[in-house]
This record gives C-alpha cells, structure tokens and sequence, in this order.
C-alpha cells in the first residue's frame, strides 16, 4: 500500500500567478526546489474547493521537455489530494483541444495541461501548467485568482511515495493507496477528439473533393502534439501521404522551433506553400490550438478575417447546419470582420478581453457558437477551447462545399463585406521597466482633456483603456488594452502580453476597413497606422528597438 506523505515547505514562491492562459515560466524556474509541486498543490485543493464530489481528473501535455518528470508528480500528488480517477493520454500527449473534448465528453471535475503552448520548448526553453474547469476551458479569472491566493501562503503539499506507472501503453492501473484505491487510465489521446470531429465535418465528403480535383494539402505541425492527430485525420481519413505531413512527430524541445504557426515562425511552410504545389496548408502550435491557413502560392488568411469566413460560410460545416446559431465572439484586438458578417446575417456579436477563458461562459449560456482571436485562434461552441484542426477541418469544408481556392474565397468575401486591414506588431523580450514605460506613455492619451494626434490624415476620436463585463455571471475584467479608434473607425490597439515567461512584450494591433480599395498594398495602407504607433508609445525610445521582432 502506498502512503500519504504530507511535505512542510519553506517560503512560498510568490511569483506564480497564472497569466493569459496559465503559468508560463522558464523551465530552469520551475525546476526550483518544490517549485511546480506548491503551484500543483494549490491548483489541487482549489479543485476540490469549487467540486468536491467530481473526483475524476485529466492530465494532458504538449509533450515538452520537463513533462515527463511533472506528469507522475501530479499522479501522486493528485492521488494524495483524495482524487479517485486519474486520465492520462498515452506517452503524456494530450492537445489542449483534444483535453477539452475528453474533459466533456467524460466528465471530469477538469484537466490540469502541462503546456506553454507556442513558447519554445526544451532545457532552456518554458514550461507551462494550465488549469481547466469542468466545462472543458481554461479556468476563467475567478479561479485563477483563487488558485494564485493559496500559492502566496503555501506552506505544504501532498504526495505519495513513488508509485510505478508506465504511460507509454494505454491501459488501466488500480493504485492501493492509504486513501484507497486510485484508478489511473493512460488513454488514446487523439481518440475522444477525432470522435468528435467526425460528427461535426464531412470527412469522406472532404477526401472525395481532394480527390477528383487531384488537389495536394499539407500540414506543419511544427514538432508540437497535433503531429499524431494530423496523421490519423489528414493522413488515415483523408488520405494525404505522410510526406506531406511536415515536422508531425511530437519533440520535446519542438525541434528547436519557435512551435507558433505565424508567418515569422512558420516560415518553412510559408516557402513551401509559394511553391504552388499544394492547394491548401496550415501550421499548428506547441499544443495545437492555434492554426495558420495558408492558399495555393502562400495566400495567407488572416485569423481575423478566418473567423468573418467561417461564420459566412456555416452551411458548409453539417454541425451548423439546421441548428439555431447563437452568435459570434471576438477578442477585444481582433479586426471587425467578423463584426460586418454578423451585421448582415443578423448574429449577436461579442467582444471579449484577449484570451479564450472569456469565451466559456458566453457559449455555456448558448450566446455564442463560434469565436476567435487574432491570434490565429479559432473555434466553435463543440469544445471549450480554440482548436487548430477543426479550423483546418472547417476551411475544407468550405473549400470542398463551394469549389474555389482559399484565395478566391477571401477575395470574394473583401467583396461583398469589405476588407479589414490588419497587422500585429510584437516587441518581444524587452524588461518589465521598458513595457511599462511604453504603457504609461499611452496611458497619457486617456486623460479626458488630452488632445489626441490624428492617423494620418484621419482625426482620432478616443483613446480608452478596455475593460470588460461578462454579460452571463458580471465578471470584471480591468485594463485589457488601450484602444484608439479614428473617425473612420481604424484602430491602433496596444496591450501587454499575459503568456511571455519574462520581461515584457508590447503587441500593436493594427486595424484600418474599406469597403472600396480592397485590393490595395496593405503595408502602404496601414503605415499611418504605424506611425502613429510610433508617435503616441515612443516606443523606439523607451524600448531602444528600432522595429519589432514579430510582424504577423
Ligand atoms: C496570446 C494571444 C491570445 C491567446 C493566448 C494563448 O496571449 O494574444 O490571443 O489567447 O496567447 O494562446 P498574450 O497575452 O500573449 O497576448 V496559446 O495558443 O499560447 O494558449
Ligand atoms: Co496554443
């Protein structure tokens, strides 16, 4: 029988409060002497707090370096904590989406997912611990709050003496503990979710169009968890050959890549789509929530202009169709797009603080089915997180229902709803004192008197810092970004990052709509934009950067 032990510690770290989507810290942080087991500890006792009879727990991972030593760690420590059901996917490998679908489909009380998702892997890289609630999404503030309180005072945790337990094979294996018996499951970590996804598309309908068109897809999984996904659905079903299935078996430092699927850290797939030699391709990251939609010749799609399409074009998705559709959100920084469709076709429209926590509670009051960020996220109402292979999924649906390129659907959809312009711009790693100095000097611009430069020729009508009311449960959500919007209703955005592991990194969105030059050069387009960044942050000078690292 394994015992309980009950562990006194030391000081409490105070530095583990969770960000935009969960603790995100260097490895060699977390690596620090009982450092994961007090953060472990309190998420564990919160769990039990808010659900005390649920207790069946997954724990999933992007399969990253440090994972392996962390995932037998929350076993014991789960199993001295008084839970009962322990699920973990085979090998640790879990994506964050496919932890939402099993956490619902199965009933969990909620999954804690080991990932920092695109940030890179490996000994020097992050690691990263998320919690996610019953409802299969991220923890939403309350909860985070809660689990970050008991870090500040943590002062013990629990844990059994090592229990022998092999995650490499799928299987069951019954613990005998001095709690009892804990039942521990290493499943199929792609099973539950592909399950899913083969109600919600046509696949054979999918796999027919590549067919008789004798179109070539590829899919970049940039060495992160979708990799065994990507095989069974694009490979098994709908029969795409393995060569074209790129970086698709999961590492545990992602190859050393960068695992974010944009157009700087994509870059590979990018040269490979402007070969013209497939017809459609898409990147996912570290844990494969995120997607980057590419056309024939490297036509890219912008996720804000991604989600405006997917929501134009619901009768191409069968879980849709015949269904009432609730409406759509969108984070706060991603473009309007989406706002113009739900506009014509009579949607509700949502917009959200930054992060896919605030999407739950409006899809579990039904007040959304689909949502999105900028952030190359995209996802419906089916799960509780953004989900990379179901925006794949839903784009060749559309592909295959109306018989055009990715590149003639968005042309004729800047058509008929107009284009939004838009541009992201990261300054990455800078010090926590250079992205203050940068907020403060824009926080200038908010007081009440203040008169505000104009973005080029346009006059610039206010500046607010963007704060946020969930209309379901009342929430707050405080300070999201600051937000200047022009007579015309472009936007220069400029917010904090919540997921570095460091410092600080400053993200500046770029928004500018037309309705008539929608073929226009949307670099020379946005620049007003861009200097007008420049001009109100100073952010050459406080940052002594003279261009982001990041332009997306
Ligand atoms: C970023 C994105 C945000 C996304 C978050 C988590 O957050 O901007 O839209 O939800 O990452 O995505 P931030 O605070 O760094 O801007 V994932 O795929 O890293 O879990
Ligand atoms: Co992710």
């Amino acid at each position: 029988m394994t015992k309980t032990n009950r562990v006194v510690t030391e000081t409490p770290y105070l530095d583990q409060k969770p960000g935009t989507s969960g603790l995100r810290k260097p490895v060699k942080t977390v690596q620090q002497v009982h450092y994961t087991e007090k953060f472990i500890q309190s998420i564990l006792e919160t769990v039990c707090e808010l659900d005390p009879s649920n207790r069946k727990l997954l724990i999933g991972g992007d399969g990253r370096y440090y994972n392996n030593v962390v995932i037998p760690l929350i076993v014991r420590m789960a199993a001295a904590n008084g839970f009962k059901e322990l699920i973990i996917g085979k090998k640790g490998l879990f994506s964050t989406p496919a932890c939402s679908a099993y956490i619902r489909t199965h009933k969990c009380v909620g999954g804690i997912i080991l990932t920092a998702s695109h940030n890179p892997g490996g000994p020097d890289g992050d690691f990263g611990i998320k919690y996610n609630v019953a409802n299969g999404g991220p923890a939403p503030d309350n909860v985070t709050n809660a689990i970050f309180q008991k870090t500040k005072t943590r002062s013990f945790y629990n844990i059994l003496d090592p229990v022998d337990i092999s995650i490499s094979k799928i299987g069951r294996t019954v613990l005998e503990t001095d709690q009892g018996q804990v039942v521990v499951e290493v499943v199929d970590g792609v099973a539950c979710h592909e399950e899913l996804l083969g109600t919600i598309f046509d696949l054979p309908k999918i796999k027919d169009y590549l067919l008789q068109n004798n179109l070539c897809i590829t899919a970049d999984a940039m060495a992160g968890v979708m990799g065994s996904t990507v095989h069974r659905i694009f490979g098994d079903i709908l029969g795409v050959d393995s060569s074209h299935l790129i970086r698709c078996t999961p590492l545990p430092d992602f190859g050393g890549s960068h695992p974010d699927p944009n157009l700087v850290y994509a870059a590979e797939l990018v040269t490979t789509m402007e070969s013209g030699k497939y017809e459609f391709g898409v990147a996912f990251d570290g844990d494969g929530d995120r997607n980057m939609i590419l056309g024939k010749n490297g036509f890219f799609v912008s996720p804000s202009d991604s989600l405006a399409v997917i929501t134009a074009n619901l009768d191409c998705i069968p879980y849709f169709v015949g269904k009432t559709f609730a409406g759509v959100g969108r984070s706060l920084p991603t473009s309007g797009a989406v706002d113009q469709v739900a506009k014509k076709l009579g949607f509700a429209i949502y917009e959200t603080p930054t992060g896919w926590k605030y999407f739950g509670s409006l899809m579990d009051a039904d007040m959304i089915s689909l949502c999105g960020e900028e952030s190359f996220g995209t996802g419906s109402n089916h799960i509780r997180e953004k989900d990379g292979i179901w925006a794949a999924l839903a784009w060749l649906s559309i592909l295959a229902s109306r018989q055009c390129s990715v590149e003639e659907i968005i042309r004729s959809h800047w058509k008929e709803y107009g284009r939004h312009f838009y541009c992201r711009h990261d300054y990455e790693a800078l010090t926590t004192e250079q992205g203050a100095a940068v907020m403060a000097a824009v926080n200038n611009y908010t007081a009440p008197d203040c008169s505000l430069p104009a973005m080029g020729v346009t006059e610039v009508i206010s500046c607010v810092n963007f704060s946020y009311t969930d209309p379901v449960n009342g929430d707050r959500a405080l300070n999201q970004g600051f937000v200047f919007t022009s007579v015309t209703g472009s936007r220069v955005i400029f917010r904090l990052s919540g997921t570095g592991s460091s410092g600080a990194t400053i993200r500046i969105y770029l928004e500018y709509y037309s309705t008539s030059e929608v073929d226009g050069n949307a670099q020379e387009i946005l620049s007003p934009l861009v200097e007008f960044a420049l001009l109100v942050s100073d952010i050459r000078a406080l940052s002594g950067r003279e261009a982001p690292t990041v332009i997306t």
